[in-house]
């Protein structure tokens, strides 16, 4: 059975779940008529706020993920999670491992779980998360947590652009709070050490303190990123979390760091989905057409560089006066 794109949006603005799973299936396919869909719901997205969780793997991420759920559930707010690892080929339900810990959550029709694998990258993984995302809005979550399985560059990329970041770790990993430094220290919003029930948890949570007071920060800070402890597998800290995520809610709303953060967002979104088109459209030429074959063979041959190369082939395709969309 094939659905109209209008359908399929008329149905998810009447909180149809299998509208909902059915469109993003579609984007992850890449089908035509997801994008119809995507456009009709552009008008009623915007709503929701979105969460991104990111750390390393075993830190205690999904159980986190599933107690914010349930703490968000008993204030009877809805929720949207979308577990993202570039890692792994599989899309559709929750990873296996997650299935485990969310299965407490997968009985409640307010609670909307999705996976994204590398099968969904086909248009690029983050494009793809973006769409997700956009559509659990349109299907009126109020949050959408952004749960990704690293804290590699991909991951980065994808949490970048939740409005409120959440970064977790755990005791007596020296290393993992090294690999915070690289890069993610400037993205958190909110520091978790998890398992604080674990030995060393002081010393991390104050290892981390210390990091996050002295971190190169761009703009004048006007937030200072909380850094708390937490007992997932237990439930504790987690209402503080979720404070500590409703208080930079606030904070972005009034200072103006809200619409920026769209404005990035949508800026970057944007961009992306024109990189694929650029890119396509330069390798079909490649493929296509004696004179980008020759440009790769002369690299090959040593005789131009791949900047060279890059600014020749961007002459070729000006020449050709492409169309990418
Ligand atoms: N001791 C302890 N274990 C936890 C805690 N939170 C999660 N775990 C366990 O750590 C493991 C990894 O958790 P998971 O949520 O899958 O981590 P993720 O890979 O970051 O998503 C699981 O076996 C959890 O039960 C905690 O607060 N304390
Ligand atoms: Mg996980």
């Amino acid at each position: 059975m094939s659905d109209t794109a209008e359908e399929l949006f008329r149905r998810l603005l009447e909180k149809d779940r299998r509208a909902a799973a059915r469109l993003i299936t579609m984007v992850e396919n890449g089908q035509p008529e997801a994008r119809e869909a995507l456009r009709l719901l552009h008008r009623h997205s915007g709503r929701a706020h979105i969460v991104g969780l990111t750390g390393s793997p075993g830190s205690g991420k999904s159980t986190l993920t599933c107690r914010l759920a349930q703490h968000y559930r008993s204030l009877d707010r809805s929720v949207g999670i979308i577990c993202v690892d570039p890692t792994s080929p599989f899309t559709g339900g929750a990873l296996l491992g997650d299935r485990v810990r969310m299965q407490e959550l997968s009985g409640d029709p307010e609670v909307f779980i999705r996976s994204m694998g590398s099968r969904g990258a086909l248009g690029g993984l983050s494009v793809a998360t973006n769409d997700v995302i956009n559509i659990l809005d349109a299907f009126g979550k109020d949050y959408i947590i952004v749960e990704t399985v690293g804290a590699g560059q991909v991951e980065i990329e994808i949490v970048k652009f939740a409005q409120t970041c959440i970064v977790v770790t755990m005791p007596g990993a020296g290393d993992e709070i090294q690999a915070i430094k690289a890069g993610i220290l400037e993205i958190g919003d909110i520091f978790v050490v998890n398992k604080a029930d674990r030995e060393g948890a002081l010393r991390t949570l104050s290892d981390l303190e210390m990091m996050v007071e002295t971190r190169p920060v761009r703009e004048e800070p006007t937030w200072t990123p909380p850094v708390m402890s937490c007992i997932a597998l237990e439930g504790t800290g987690v209402e503080e979390l979720a404070g500590a995520i409703d208080d930079h809610w606030v904070y972005l709303r009034q200072s103006g760091m809200l619409e920026q953060k769209i404005i990035g967002r949508m800026r970057a979104e944007m961009l992306e989905i024109l990189n694929l088109k650029v890119t396509r459209a330069a390798g079909a030429v490649i493929d296509s057409e004696g004179r980008g074959q020759d440009i790769i063979k002369r690299m090959v041959g040593r005789e131009l560089d791949p900047h060279s190369a890059a600014d020749e082939m961007a002459g070729l395709l000006a020449e050709r006066e492409l169309d990418v969309r």
